[in-house]
């Protein structure tokens, strides 16, 4: 390594960060890993991109002698920047599974965000900062979004007012950024911000005297709703790995040869997208239930390659379960989402697996743990874990016919039914389960999901616009994250979804993929209409 070029990156095993060695790769840099404290007091420049619970790393650092190291480190004003977690962990301590002592370099206990305030907690997605003069790594950011997924945050103080270089309103005004002399910390993800998040990490990596300050553009001032591109991905007959769009998730051409419609190729889609201003870029490995994912190793790929150039957060479904191949190797979930996050996901979604799971704790009324949304979210955070939700909308003549939430629906069904219920299905809409998308939401929140992404059967496809009494009934009723999902024809469908509903983020494929309309149109919509968006 030339000294220059190096950076020195603090990577205790406890996630995922490829995404920020990608984003340090893009600018490039090379990477050295921290193996000892004396790595630690040797770097040049460090990054420290904190990953998983506030207790387990700082048990890492502790037994490892990094903590001390640490502390020296920035007690020294030697040049430091810590993400995300590497923000929380400066402060006196947290009370994520704690309360839990912290290195202590910084005045402030980390609490949990209060969701009873009407904010959705994890808080995740595009918001607006509030800079203060010296911040300097910041100063390409002006007016515009980058991005959050946390649920714990520190406060401004008396006491730690020194520290403080942003500021980020979501419920609270809470801490965003601190930059004493050379050390800095973030507590949004530079490496997902797209080209804002690449100049914060150019500006801490590279000479000041290299760098220009940018005038002010974009006018972000809060959380903004998020336009997600998502890619239906499987094998067709050909073999190869292909995007493809279902109609109510039938996506085989209605031709005589019957097969699978091939919108494309992932990586490159994906990219496009990233391009285009998609806020995230979801793949659903959609043959996922049968096949076995890790035995599917282009989708693997396919993540490697898009993490490598597509610097926005990435979600990745299909499959994830637990699974014994045909040797009578046993795979956990755990170990499928690992290697998902591993190849460059930051969140994993769960369909057909979660539906089993909601069943049986409504069943027993136990949380065992032992599901695949329960490990995961335990070792990743709920912030990691998405829940996908296909139901079919099943009407009725009286709201008493079945024995789950029920809604009177905004029009009536093929036989004048003025109610219906949301049944859920897995396998891909291959098979109706004895439970409904409210139940469902409501249970696997319970059971630690991050977000919920909420697809319609009946929609898919169709371009006649979200199911929006689907999406209210589900977003009224959980605090966590909804992705409205299915149906999206035209820009007004999204305006619609975000005014009618709760909806946090609203996601469409077909439109994207035939190009009807580009993402930026969706936005520059959304934008006249008043819905913050990130431009
Ligand atoms: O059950 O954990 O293996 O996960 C399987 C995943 O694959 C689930 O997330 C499930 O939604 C998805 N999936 C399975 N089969 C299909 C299919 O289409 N045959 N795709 C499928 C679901 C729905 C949306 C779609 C929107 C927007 N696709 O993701 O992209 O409906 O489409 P539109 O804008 O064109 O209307 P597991």
């Amino acid at each position: 390594f030339s000294g220059d070029s190096v950076v020195t990156l603090l990577d205790y095993g406890a996630g995922n960060v490829r995404s920020v060695r990608n984003a340090i790769r893009y600018l490039g840099f090379d990477i050295k890993d921290v193996q000892t404290p004396e790595d630690i007091l040797n770097a040049k420049r460090l990054i420290f991109p904190g990953v998983g619970a506030f207790a387990p790393a700082m048990d890492v650092l502790n037994n490892k002698g990094m903590a001390e190291a640490l502390c020296t480190y920035i007690e020294n004003d030697r040049p430091f920047l810590g993400i995300c977690l590497g923000l929380q962990l400066l402060f006196e301590s947290s009370d994520e599974n704690g309360p839990v002592k912290g290195l202590g370099l910084i005045p402030g206990v980390v609490g949990r965000f209060d969701s009873s305030n009407g904010f959705s907690v994890p808080h995740i997605g595009w918001n607006a900062l509030e800079i203060s003069d010296d911040s300097e790594i910041l100063d390409d950011i002006c007016n515009r979004h980058v991005y959050f997924v946390h649920s714990y945050r520190a406060m401004p103080s008396d006491k730690n007012k020194e520290w403080i270089s942003s500021t980020c309103s979501y419920g609270d005004r809470f801490i965003a950024s601190v930059r004493r002399g050379n050390v800095h910390a973030v507590q949004f993800h530079p490496e997902k911000s797209g080209d804002v998040g690449l100049s914060v990490l150019r500006r801490f990596l590279l000479p000041k005297s290299t760098l220009t300050k940018k005038p002010t553009e974009g006018k972000a001032s809060r959380l903004a709703k998020r336009v997600i591109a998502c890619l239906d991905v499987r094998t067709n007959d050909q073999g190869d790995l292909v995007v493809t769009k279902g109609d109510q998730y039938d996506v085989r051409e209605q031709s005589e040869e019957n097969e699978v419609r091939n919108l494309g190729k992932p990586v490159e889609l994906a990219g496009q997208y990233y391009k285009d201003g998609a806020d995230e870029v979801s793949f659903l490995n959609i043959t996922g239930f049968r096949d076995f994912p890790l035995g599917d190793l282009p989708m693997l790929q396919v993540l490697r390659y898009t993490s490598e150039n597509v610097f926005v957060p990435l979600t990745v479904g299909g499959g994830i379960r637990d699974f014994t191949d045909a040797n009578g190797r046993h795979y956990s979930s755990l170990e499928v989402a690992s290697e998902y996050f591993r190849s460059g996901a930051d969140k994993i979604s769960i369909g057909s697996d979660a539906v089993y799971a909601a069943e049986e704790y409504l069943r027993t009324g136990v949380k065992t743990g032992k599901s695949s949304l329960e490990q995961i979210s335990t070792v990743y955070g709920n912030q990691a874990v998405v829940i996908s939700i296909d139901p079919r909308r099943v009407y009725l003549k009286s709201p008493d016919d079945v024995e789950f939430k029920v809604i009177r629906v905004t029009n009536p069904g093929p036989n004048g039914e003025e109610y219906a219920w949301y049944q859920c299905t897995v396998n891909g809409g291959r098979e109706g389960r004895p439970i409904g998308a409210y139940e469902l939401a409501k249970a696997v929140e319970e059971l630690g999901a991050g977000e919920i992404l909420l697809n319609c059967i009946d929609c898919d496809g169709q371009g006649k616009g979200f199911d929006l009494d689907l999406v209210k009934l589900i977003s009224d009723s959980v605090s966590i994250p909804v992705i409205a999902s299915s149906g999206a024809g035209c820009s007004d469908h999204f305006s619609e979804v975000f005014n009618k509903t709760n909806a946090s983020a609203a996601l469409a494929a077909g439109i994207f993929h035939r190009k009807e309309v580009a993402i930026q149109s969706v936005k520059g919509h959304l934008l006249k209409e008043g819905i913050e968006v990130r431009m």
